[in-house]
C-alpha cells in the first residue's frame, strides 16, 4: 500500500535534473570514490555498463512484447516502435480485474495507469536476466557494495515504461510538475535495487528521481533493516525528507545503471519530453532464509513480481546502518 504523498514545499523546485559524476577509475569494479557517494548520497550510477548491441536486441523484444500483449484501447491504434509520432498518449484496452488469490496476487501482470506501463510479466525472462541481475558486471557491482553471498537472480520487476503525454510541452508551472511526483519508498525487502535504463533518458523525460541522503532518514524509520517494518515516525521522516531534500532526476544514457539503497525516497521523474522512458527495475539482497509466499500475503507484503523476499529473520535497526554490507572490493 503506497503511502500518500506528503505536502510539498512551493518554495523548492520540484527536482533538479541530474547527470551523475562519473567517479569510475580503470580497472577498478567500484572505485573508493563510488563507494563515498553511494555512501552519503544512497545511490550511485554506472555509466554505461551495458553492452548496447545487448540492449538494443532487447529493447526490440521489449517492444513486440508489449505490442503483442498489450492491446490498445478500442478505436485506437497502438504506438509504432519506430515512429515517435505515435508515443504519445498512446491508450490501452482496460486492465483485468487483479486477482484475489493465487500466483498473481495482487498486481496485474501487465499494469498501466495514465502514462505508464509494467510489463511485469517479463521480467523472468532469460534475456532480461542475463541482461541485468546475472550480468558480470551488474553482478560485481552489487558484490563490492552489499557482499558475495547474493540471493541467486530468477526474476527482474520487469520493464517500466513512461510514455509522453499530449499538451505535455515542458511549459507547465512548478506546481504542475511537483504534482507529478510520487515521493515513496518500496516495500517487502529492501536492500540494493537497480534501475537500468534501456534507451537514452534526456532532461524531463521521466527519469529516475531520486532524494540524496533518504537512505540514512528512512532506514531509521524502521524496526528492522531490510524487511519492512515502518516505525511510527516512518510518515513524519518521508515529509521530512520530501520537505528538506531537493530530490535529482538522474538523466543518462542507454546501458547506465543506477544502484540505489532499498530505504531510498524515490519516484517516477517529470516527463514533459516526447521519448519513452524504458527502465528495467532489479533487486538484489543477500542469500537468507525467507518467509514463504502464504507468511507474505498474511502479512500484506505479497509482491510476485520483486525478486527479494522478507528475511525470516532481519536484525533490528542499530547504530551502524552498514553492518552486513561490504562496501569494497
Ligand atoms: O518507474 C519509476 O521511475 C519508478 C517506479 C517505482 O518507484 C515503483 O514502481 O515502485
Ligand atoms: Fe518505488
Amino acid at each position: 500500500m503506497a503511502p500518500e504523498p506528503p505536502p510539498s514545499d512551493p518554495q523548492k523546485r520540484p527536482s533538479v535534473v541530474f547527470d551523475a559524476p562519473d567517479l569510475s577509475v580503470d580497472g577498478e569494479h567500484v572505485s573508493d570514490a563510488e563507494i563515498r557517494f553511494f555512501v552519503d548520497n544512497g545511490f550511485l550510477v554506472k555509466k554505461r555498463l551495458l553492452d548496447p548491441d545487448a540492449l538494443a536486441a532487447a529493447l526490440e523484444r521489449i517492444w513486440a512484447y508489449l505490442l503483442e500483449e498489450l492491446p490498445p484501447a478500442e478505436g485506437t491504434a497502438p504506438p509504432v516502435p519506430d515512429d515517435p509520432t505515435t508515443w504519445i498518449s498512446p491508450r490501452w484496452a482496460p486492465m483485468p480485474a487483479v486477482r484475489k488469490s493465487g500466483p498473481y496476487q495482487g498486481r496485474q501482470r501487465i499494469f498501466h495507469s495514465g502514462r505508464t506501463v509494467k510489463l511485469h510479466d517479463i521480467g523472468d525472462a532469460d534475456y532480461l536476466l542475463d541482461l541485468v541481475p546475472n550480468n558480470p558486471r551488474v553482478r560485481q557491482v552489487v558484490r563490492v557494495l552489499l557482499g558475495d553471498d547474493l540471493k541467486p537472480s530468477t526474476r527482474t520487476r520487469g520493464i517500466y515504461a513512461v510514455f509522453p503525454q499530449a499538451g505535455a510541452d515542458g511549459s507547465c508551472g512548478d506546481d504542475d510538475l511537483r504534482r507529478a511526483l510520487g515521493p515513496h519508498t518500496d516495500q517487502v525487502c529492501q536492500q540494493l535495487n537497480a534501475c537500468v535504463y534501456l534507451d537514452d533518458v534526456p532532461p524531463r523525460n521521466g527519469g529516475f528521481t531520486l532524494y540524496p541522503g533518504s537512505h540514512r532518514i528512512m532506514f531509521r524509520a524502521h524496526r528492522l533493516e531490510s524487511n519492512w517494518s515502518p516505525l511510527a515516525s516512518f510518515r513524519t521522516a518521508l515529509h521530512r525528507v520530501v520537505a528538506e531534500i531537493e530530490p535529482c532526476e538522474l538523466v543518462g544514457a542507454a546501458g547506465d545503471v543506477i544502484f540505489w539503497h532499498g530505504r531510498m525516497v524515490h519516484s517516477t521523474g517529470i516527463h514533459v519530453g516526447n521519448r519513452v522512458r524504458w527502465a528495467l527495475f532489479a533487486d538484489f539482497a543477500h542469500d537468507r532464509a525467507t518467509l514463504d509466499l502464504r507468511e507474505h500475503k498474511r502479512l500484506g507484503q505479497f509482491e510476485w513480481f520483486k525478486d527479494v523476499k522478507l528475511f525470516a529473520e532481519d536484525l533490528p535497526v542499530g547504530d551502524d546502518m552498514w553492518r552486513g554490507w561490504k562496501l569494497g572490493a
